[in-house]
């Protein structure tokens, strides 16, 4: 299939996303903020930089920039490791490439012991887009209790966007509470899930399917392949609700989905996750899957997109204050944490009023 639509909404202008105001009336303050908004790629990794170790004057420049910011589609690619994220992002790479799309990718290193390395071998794979001065590649590492990791992608996305990316890929391997929470706040996520992963597909249905906005099943040259898109058909066809046998066509956003001839009906307006087969390595599916995500794009501008829109940056906003928040009382109380605890070891006092008491006394400041 040859791609003729490649993010027609990024280059129209017409992004759905409000846009920042260009923070013409403040003074800049901060020495980077002008060159990564000139698109300077060393003032940028500088940037990355000073928000990965939390240098003081981050905010402000974070501040800076936000206004800057707002421009980029960011995309969450999330799925199984091995399943081929890092080989759909550098196609994806080469495809946006090619429609002259300025492309940024945060790889979020993942502590998981099923892939020590993942970095080093992402960063090989992708090794032919680092001369590109139009692709930027950072990873964020996972720094355990220093600050969250969402937040710390979040800050490294907001850089990427202010230096002018039009897309931002960012791959998290969907496992953990925080790389759930990166996933959701994306504006589209794309799940890839590979053959013969099935039981898989069952286990995370609560967690990372849940987050997928388009569903690639890569590998489609492996056997199996048809299997895990009749499981994904059936677990998407869960969500709605089957009104009649006997359609045959199949719509993505268009409200239902043809499933073994019962018709599944969704509510009004709702997006219906389509699959996408790909085989990455043979650059096989990767401008179906582009389209896709123009298409989800667009669903974004609907009502319903505009809700969910709404929707994830409530839920980022309340990361990122629950973040502050904790690292504010755990400023501010100190030792008084560790000694409540050993209060409650001796059986002194009991967990639950202990911690009101710890909230109790940072309130009184
Ligand atoms: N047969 C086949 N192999 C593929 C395909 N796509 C990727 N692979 C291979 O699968 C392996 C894993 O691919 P990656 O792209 O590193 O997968 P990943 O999901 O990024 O892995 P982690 O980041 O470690 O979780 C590599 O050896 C790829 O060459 C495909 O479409 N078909
Ligand atoms: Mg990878």
């Amino acid at each position: 299939m040859h791609c003729t639509v490649l993010f027609a909404l990024v280059s129209d202008g017409s992004a759905p996303f409000p846009q920042g105001a260009g923070g013409a009336s403040r003074e800049v303050m901060h020495p980077l903020t002008e060159n990564i908004l000139r698109s300077d790629v060393r003032a940028t990794a500088r940037a990355c930089r000073l928000c990965d170790d939390r240098v003081p004057g981050y905010l402000d420049l974070l501040r800076e920039l936000f206004p800057h910011t707002g421009r980029a589609f960011l995309v969450g690619v999330t799925g199984n490791p091995g399943a081929g994220k890092s080989t759909v992002v550098d196609r994806m790479i080469e495809q946006l490439r090619k429609a002259g799309k300025r492309v940024a990718v945060v790889a979020v290193d993942p502590t998981s012991p099923y892939s020590g390395g993942a970095i080093l071998g992402d960063r090989i794979r992708m090794q032919r887009h680092f001369e590109d001065p139009e692709v930027f590649i950072r990873s964020v590492a996972t720094r355990g209790a220093l600050g969250g990791l969402s937040r710390s992608t979040w800050d490294v996305v907001n850089v990427l966007d202010a230096w002018g990316a039009d897309v931002v890929l960012i791959e998290t391997v969907g496992v953990g509470q925080d790389e759930l929470e990166i996933t959701r706040t994306a504006h589209s996520t794309v799940v890839v899930v590979a053959p013969g992963l099935g039981d898989d597909v069952q286990a995370n249905k609560a967690g990372l399917m849940e987050c997928a906005d388009v569903f690639v099943v890569n590998k489609a040259d492996r056997d199996g392949a048809d299997g895990t898109v009749r499981d994904l058909e059936l677990m998407i066809a869960l969500g709605g609700e089957v009104v009649a046998a006997g359609a045959h066509s199949r719509g993505h956003a268009a409200g239902h989905l043809d499933l073994a001839r019962q018709e599944v009906r969704f509510s009004e307006g709702a997006w219906i996750p389509p699959i996408v087969r790909c085989v990455a390595t043979r650059n096989q599916g990767i401008d179906d899957l582009l389209v896709r995500l123009d298409e989800h794009r667009a669903w974004l501008t609907s009502p319903r997109g505009q809700q969910r829109l709404a929707q994830r940056q409530q839920e980022q906003l309340r990361g990122f204050l629950r973040e502050t928040l904790v690292d504010e009382a755990t400023a501010a109380l100190g030792r008084r944490i560790d000694e409540a605890a050993a209060r409650v070891l001796r059986r002194e006092v009991d967990p639950y009023t202990a911690s009101e008491e710890l909230v109790a006394a940072f309130r009184r400041g």
